[in-house]
Order: C-alpha cells, then sequence, then structure tokens
C-alpha cells in the first residue's frame, strides 16, 4: 500500500455511526487543516456532522493510547508490543487449559462494526477462542431485529430498509435520525430526504414519547406509552384484516402463514390494544388505512421499538404490516439492499436456505439460549461471579465499554475485578478498560484504510466506496486486523511471536479452499498482490454480485477499479430482490413463524397490566456518540447535555425545578441527573441519554471527567430482556423520580 502524502486532500468514509458519509480532509504537513463533507460522494454527496469534524479532535487527543498497557502492581505501564502479547501468552494460555474455553468470554463493541480490520478478522477471533462466552452490544440493541428477519427471510442480515427516495408515506416508530443519523439503515442526510419527500406530498409520521428532533420536522407526531409498540402494531394488523385492507399483490405466491397471522391477531382489536399503548382506537384504525392507501409507503422501527421487553415481535410486526399493505419489496417500501461484498444473502442458493435457529446451547447459569451465536449482555456478570466448571475467568473486550453501555453497568464493574485475566483492545483507558490487565491500543481512523462491510447491506442506495489511509501511522503501531490475528496465534496455540501474515495466507487459504472448490489456487493467486482486509476484500468484491469474478466479468469491481474511485460507485437504487433474497426452508416470506405467535400469549396477557407512574427511556444527541467521543474537545463544548428531560406537569408535581437535581431510583440504585423541563415528553416519561458516568478513578479522559454526567445504565436492570432475542429492555423502565 503507498503511504500517504504529508500534504494534500484526501477522502475518508466516516467510521463514527451507520450513515458512512464521505469527508473530505485538508492535510498540511503531516497534519489534518480541515474536515468537511466531501460533495462528489456517491452516496452522501456532502452531508457531514459535527462528529465527523471530531475526528481530527480523536487523533490529536493526548488520551488516546498510542502504546499497549500492561498493570503492574495495580498500575498500567507502557509497554512495547512484544511485551504486551508475551503477557496475554503467559496469562491466558495457562488459564484455558486449566479451565477450558468456555472460561475466557468475549466482549464486542459497537465500533467493531465500523472498522474493516476488526469486523473482518472478529470471526476468526471467535473461532480461535472457541468459547460458548461471546457477548455483544447486538443484545443492547438490534438483535430483535435480526431474530425477526432471520425467522422471516431466512438470514440474520436479511433487513430491509426504506427506499425513502420513492417512497411518499413513511411511518417512522422509535427512532430518531435526525439526531442519530440512522440505524439498520445507511442513509446520510436523513432530514433533506425526508424534507423531499415532504416537498413531493409525502408523509412523514412518527411514533415516539418524545417530541424528537424527527418528530418535530413530522407532519403527524404520536405520543405512545413506551414498549407500546408491539400493541399499536397488534391493533394496526388487527384492522387490515379487520377491514380486507389487504393487499399483498406479487408477494402473494412468496408469502406463508397469512391465516395463521389473522388469527394470531385476532384478538387484538385497537379497542383492546388502546389503552396499552396510550393511541386512542380509532387513531390506530387511521393509520393502518393511510399506510394501506398510500401508493408507496413503508413503515420503519429501530432502537425504541428493539429495547424493549416485546422488542423481537414490535421488529417482525413492522415488516408484516408492510407486507400485509403491498409496500415490501416494492419501490417506495422496505427493500433489501444488494451490498457489492459480504452480503450473506447473496450466497448459496437463491430462494432457499436452511434458515435460522436459536438455542443451540444454553448460557452457563441463567440456561438463557443462544442467539446467533451470543448470549445477552445482561448475562455477563453471572457467568464471571458464579463458580463452578465454566465459570468465567479471562475476558477480552473489542470496542466495547459495557460498563458504561450495559445495564447495570456497576455489578459489571465489579465483577470484572474479579477476572484472573482481562485484555482490551480499545482506543482509551476509560471506565472498561481500566480493569483490563493489557490494552491494545487501535490506531486512529485517520491512519486505517477502510471500507464499510456491515453498512453497504443497509443503505437507501447499493454503493461501493473505499477509502486509503489519510496520515501515516507510526510503522510500530500495529493495525487492528495484525493485533487480532496475534490473539488467534496465541489463541491457537502457534505463540505470541507467530509469524501472523503467514497465518494470514492460512487462514484464507483455508476458507477459498472450502468455498471456492477447484477454482480455489487460482482464486487464492488472482488476490495475492493484496494482505490482510484489503485482500479479503478483493476476493469479496470479485466473487461478490458486482464483480469481475476473477476475468469471467471484466467489466466488474475490483478493488483496483474501487481505489481509482475516491468519490466512490454508485450501484444504483434499490432492487425488488424476492424471491431471490429468501433463505427460507419453504422459500418463502414467513409472516407467522411458530416461536412469534407463541411470544403473543405473553403479549395477550400483558394488555391489563397496570401503567406505571413513571418511566424512562433513552435519548441521543448529536455531539455525543454511545460512551466514548465525550474527551473530544469540539463535541464536549456548548451546553451541558446529560439532562434528565421531564414535563413541567410532571416537575411540578414532584416539586423538580428546571437545572435542579432529580433522584432516579430503581429497586435498590439510584442516580441523580441535572433536570431540564420540556412539553416534548409525554408526560409520565422523562428521557436521559446514556454513555455518561465519566470520572471514575482510574481512567484517563481528562476531559470527559470535567462533565461526568450520569450513567443511566446504573439504574436499569440487567436481568430484564426480551426473551426471545435476549436484547436488553433500556426503554421503558419503571422508575421512581424524585427531587434530590
Ligand atoms: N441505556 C442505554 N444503553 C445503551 C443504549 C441506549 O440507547 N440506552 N444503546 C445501546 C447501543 S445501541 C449500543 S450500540 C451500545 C454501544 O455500547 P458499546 O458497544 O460499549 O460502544 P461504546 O459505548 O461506543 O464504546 C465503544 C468502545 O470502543 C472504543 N473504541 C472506539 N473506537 C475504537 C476503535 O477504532 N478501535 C477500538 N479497538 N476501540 C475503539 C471506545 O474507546 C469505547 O471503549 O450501547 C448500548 N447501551
Ligand atoms: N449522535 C449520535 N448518533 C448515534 C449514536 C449516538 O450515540 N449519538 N448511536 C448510534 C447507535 S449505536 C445506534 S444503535 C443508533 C440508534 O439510532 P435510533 O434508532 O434513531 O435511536 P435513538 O436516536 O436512540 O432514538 C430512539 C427513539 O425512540 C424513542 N423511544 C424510546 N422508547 C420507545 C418506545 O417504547 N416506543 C417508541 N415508539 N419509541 C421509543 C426515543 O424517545 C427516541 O426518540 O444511533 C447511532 N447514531
Ligand atoms: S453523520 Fe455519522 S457518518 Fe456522518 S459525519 Fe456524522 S458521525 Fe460521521
Ligand atoms: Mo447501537
Amino acid at each position: 500500500m503507498s503511504t500517504p502524502p504529508t500534504s494534500a486532500v484526501a477522502h475518508r468514509i466516516c467510521p463514527v455511526c451507520e450513515a458512512c458519509c464521505g469527508l473530505e480532509l485538508r492535510i498540511a504537513d503531516g497534519r489534518v487543516e480541515s474536515i468537511r463533507g466531501h460533495e462528489a460522494d456517491v452516496f452522501s454527496a456532502g452531508y457531514i456532522c459535527p462528529k465527523g469534524v471530531a475526528l481530527r479532535d480523536l487523533h490529536e487527543d493526548p488520551d488516546r493510547l498510542r502504546t499497549p498497557l500492561i498493570k503492574r502492581d495495580g498500575r498500567f505501564v507502557e509497554a512495547s508490543w512484544d511485551e504486551a502479547f508475551a503477557e496475554i501468552e503467559r496469562r491466558l494460555v495457562p488459564l484455558r487449559e486449566q479451565h477450558g474455553a468456555d472460561a475466557a468470554a468475549l466482549v464486542i463493541g459497537n465500533p467493531t462494526v465500523h472498522k474493516m480490520g476488526l469486523l473482518m478478522y472478529l470471526p476468526r477471533l471467535v473461532r480461535a477462542l472457541g468459547s460458548r462466552n461471546v457477548f455483544s452490544a447486538s443484545t443492547l440493541d438490534q438483535m430483535p431485529k435480526q431474530l425477526s428477519s432471520g425467522l422471516m427471510f431466512g438470514h440474520w442480515l436479511s433487513i430491509p430498509v426504506p427506499d425513502i427516495e420513492r417512497c411518499d408515506h413513511l411511518l417512522m416508530l422509535g427512532a430518531n435520525p435526525v439526531a442519530s443519523n440512522g440505524s439498520l439503515w445507511t442513509v446520510p442526510d436523513f432530514r433533506g430526504k425526508a424534507r423531499a419527500m415532504q416537498a413531493r406530498g409525502g408523509r412523514l409520521v412518527v411514533i415516539d414519547p418524545r417530541r424528537s428532533e424527527t418528530a418535530a420536522m413530522a407532519d403527524e407526531h404520536l405520543f405512545i406509552r413506551p414498549g407500546g409498540d408491539v400493541f399499536l402494531l397488534l391493533g394496526m394488523a388487527h384492522t387490515l384484516f379487520d377491514e380486507r385492507l389487504l393487499r399483498l399483490g406479487r408477494l402473494g405466491v412468496h408469502v406463508a402463514g397469512v391465516d395463521e397471522l389473522q388469527q394470531a391477531v385476532a384478538p387484538f382489536s385497537p379497542e383492546q390494544v388502546a389503552a396499552r399503548c396510550g393511541i386512542p382506537a380509532e387513531a390506530i384504525r387511521t393509520q393502518a388505512r393511510a399506510l394501506a392507501a398510500a401508493q408507496r409507503a413503508v413503515v420503519y422501527g429501530r432502537l425504541g421499538t428493539c429495547t424493549q421487553e416485546y422488542g423481537t415481535l414490535a421488529s417482525w410486526l413492522i415488516d408484516v404490516l408492510n407486507v400485509l399493505t403491498g409496500h415490501f419489496d416494492e419501490p417506495g417500501g422496505a427493500m433489501f439492499p444488494k451490498a457489492a461484498v459480504f452480503a450473506a444473502n447473496t450466497l448459496g442458493t437463491p430462494g432457499t436456505g436452511r434458515g435460522i435457529v436459536t438455542g443451540r446451547h444454553r448460557s452457563r447459569v441463567s440456561g438463557v439460549p443462544e442467539v446467533f451465536g451470543e448470549y445477552p449482555m445482561g448475562c455477563l456478570a453471572e457467568e464471571i461471579e458464579t463458580p463452578g466448571t465454566g465459570q468465567v475467568r479471562a475476558l477480552i473486550t473489542v470496542a466495547g465499554n459495557p460498563v458504561l453501555s450495559a445495564p447495570n453497568g456497576p455489578r459489571l464493574s465489579a465483577a470484572f475485578e474479579q477476572l484472573d485475566f482481562m485484555v482490551s483492545v480499545d482506543l482509551y483507558l476509560n471506565e472498561t478498560t481500566r480493569h483490563a490487565d493489557v490494552i491494545l491500543p487501535g490506531r486512529s481512523p485517520l491512519e486505517d484504510t477502510h471500507y464499510d462491510t456491515a453498512f453497504a447491506q443497509l443503505s437507501f442506495r447499493n454503493h461501493a466506496r473505499y477509502s486509503p489511509a489519510v496520515l501515516t501511522p507510526d510503522p510500530a503501531h500495529l493495525p487492528e486486523w495484525q493485533t487480532l490475528l496475534r490473539l488467534i496465534a496465541i489463541l491457537r496455540g502457534e505463540g505470541a511471536h507467530a509469524n501472523v501474515r503467514r497465518l494470514d495466507d492460512e487462514l484464507l487459504a483455508d476458507e477459498v479452499r472450502r468455498t471456492a472448490g477447484p477454482q480455489a489456487e487460482a482464486v487464492i493467486r488472482a488476490v495475492s498482490r493484496w494482505e490482510g482486509p484489503e485482500r479479503l476484500l478483493d476476493l469479496g468484491l470479485r466473487s461478490g454480485p458486482y464483480g469481475d469474478g476473477f476475468g469471467q466479468n471484466p467489466e466488474g469491481l475490483t478493488l483496483k477499479k474501487l481505489m481509482a474511485a475516491p468519490a466512490g460507485i454508485d450501484l444504483g437504487p434499490l432492487q425488488p430482490r424476492v424471491p431471490e433474497v429468501l433463505r427460507t426452508p419453504s422459500g418463502r416470506i414467513e409472516l407467522a413463524p411458530p416461536m412469534l405467535l407463541q411470544d403473543l400469549q405473553r403479549a395477550g396477557q400483558d394488555l391489563a397490566r397496570p401503567v406505571p407512574e413513571f418511566v424512562i427511556v433513552g435519548r441521543r444527541q448529536v455531539r455525543s456518540n454511545n460512551s466514548w467521543m465525550h474527551n473530544l474537545a469540539i463535541l464536549a463544548k456548548g451546553p451541558y447535555r446529560c439532562t434528565v428531560l421531564v414535563h413541567p406537569a410532571d416537575a411540578r408535581r414532584l416539586g423538580l425545578s428546571d437545572a435542579g437535581v432529580a433522584r432516579i431510583a430503581n429497586g435498590g440504585r439510584a442516580i441523580e441527573a441535572q433536570v431540564e423541563l420540556s412539553d416534548d415528553m409525554m408526560p409520565g416519561v422523562v428521557s436521559l441519554p446514556h454513555g455518561w458516568g465519566h470520572g471514575v478513578p482510574g481512567t484517563r479522559m481528562a476531559l470527559a471527567a470535567e462533565r461526568p454526567g450520569a450513567n443511566l445504565n446504573a439504574v436499569l436492570d440487567e436481568s430484564v430482556r426480551d426473551p426471545l432475542s435476549g436484547n436488553a429492555v433500556l426503554s421503558g423502565v419503571a422508575v421512581s423520580v424524585s427531587a434530590a
């Protein structure tokens, strides 16, 4: 790979959030002078938010780790890479030999999805670890959607997204893309695209317990009782059957389970569900009719619909509504992207497959089923604390900060202190990594190459973009793919000094021989000019749906071609993909998976549950990103952000005043947070952002410690989950609120 010039204009896809904006960076004397949106980018067309600009602050942050740290006598000391890996080998290998593979757990955090070197090598790390104790941010986030998609369409990664550029009715639940910039939906400049939809006569309807930034620009906003989405959606599905508004159209021959579905939703009339979701019966009917009547419409739900007790049911019903109203796999509706590389739903036999299963094994302590190879993050603490065979004694974290991001973080923090050994691959010495024995720092994103292997599968338009490194890394600082390879070598018993380039060759050759059959040797030769992630990328691109097929289709994509297109390559608007995309055993869209119908009984029994006086929900803010960007000056400046929003009427009743302090308690746990009065809140609901609670002793994030904020997750309960997906319930949790 060529070395980046020290003065130049460079282009780079932003790795912070799912919008994947193209950035334009001006470099002078090896330093970043400015960062702005890349106007010519085929996908993001110049859109950017302040976090993209903050990549310079991240690069220059003196607290960002640049060398490995080893804890000696309770204090971190700088170490060479060789010393760090030697320490890992010395301590991790005997532990696994004595206690077995399950004694070492893995925690995978959110930034992993945004780093090609991490995402591509993580499956290999998981394999080398051979432990059932794998945990990730997925069970704090989107596992319900992955499960419902897997059950309906046959693959965990077949998730449809709104075709917003051709849509004229967007019904959105539990998402705030104006602040979050979209999730499970890569859509830079959501606001601009929604405005364009409105300008052509389209309607945006938002269902949210807060008049969010997105709700504020909507044509209609309805408050919903947190956790009530499943009931609203059931009431809407009921209405569609009741009023004969079904329009399956072309999909009629590709769906299974319509009758079972009709029976299952029959008990959930709008009158039955209205009180539970806090939306009047007639308003539920109106939403169903509007959706059915719209030419090109789509229902989209996100975080708020996943991080609740009925996350999987709500995620399923969203696509059920799209299918029933003819807004599925049609332009302007919910459509499946077709990514250029690593799209699992482009592999195998088109139109049929094995589908998915869960519960291939169960967690040791609570006996919860594995879902997509993971246990719920909420089970990690008990696996560390509970003695016995299979107890977790060692932990590897990769780009995760569960002490702040997982419910009951303080319990996790205490559990980490009990571990015999812990390694973190991370950029900071923070609330989680301070418990580690060895920290292996990733590089600044500006020193890494990039391709969005995950988000191209979720994009509003098909595209392929590659970013070379913007700045020259310190040659001694390992790229993360090599860090993971060295961990893999240690876990495979090849030692801390194994030749990881040779190991990389071996792993690649194994994989290609398994999948490419008689062509394997020719394929390996064809990509041999590259190494590491680039080699995997070239392999994936060339064998992917737009690829050159190693010469069979000379016009097709290769990494070389992509590198010659710094603004990216547009692969066109989303296209209908049913039935080709399906991987269910029946070859159909399963509208009534038995696991989900069974769970409906739980929802039915819950209809009459009394309303708690106060529930808490989360909130995302443009200048914050989960738990890890609070140390960057450009984002940290401005008003204090970790406030709890309280409706003025609630505040009066509780004796709370603006800028006063509220005590928020749940069971025996409590936090204090600064009050911000807001009539954007639904009465009875308060909102606090997550990812705060810095300033803990032993961390090294000086700026973040100045305004530490309150840790929302310190009052949430790790044992409350959506039982199907194992996803944490982070929304709509009953709390008591009082003046502190
Ligand atoms: N109450 C509540 N809790 C929530 C949520 C909520 O809405 N409410 N949201 C949940 C969601 S959706 C998610 S995804 C999770 C996120 O939770 P986590 O997966 O824990 O992610 P972050 O909090 O972003 O922490 C990221 C960690 O990765 C490190 N890091 C950043 N960049 C890199 C890199 O390039 N390389 C490496 N090696 N490390 C890096 C950071 O220093 C930090 O330690 O939080 C969840 N927690
Ligand atoms: N600026 C910024 N951007 C981010 C992140 C960040 O931390 N900061 N995090 C990134 C990550 S990891 C993710 S997963 C995405 C998430 O992105 P989104 O899915 O857009 O999630 P949020 O912005 O948290 O918005 C969730 C909305 O759901 C509402 N809500 C809460 N409970 C319920 C409920 O029960 N029902 C309904 N209908 N609504 C409810 C909340 O009030 C909130 O407005 O954002 C990503 N982008
Ligand atoms: S919206 Fe997301 S991808 Fe775009 S610049 Fe901001 S953080 Fe980066
Ligand atoms: Mo997330």
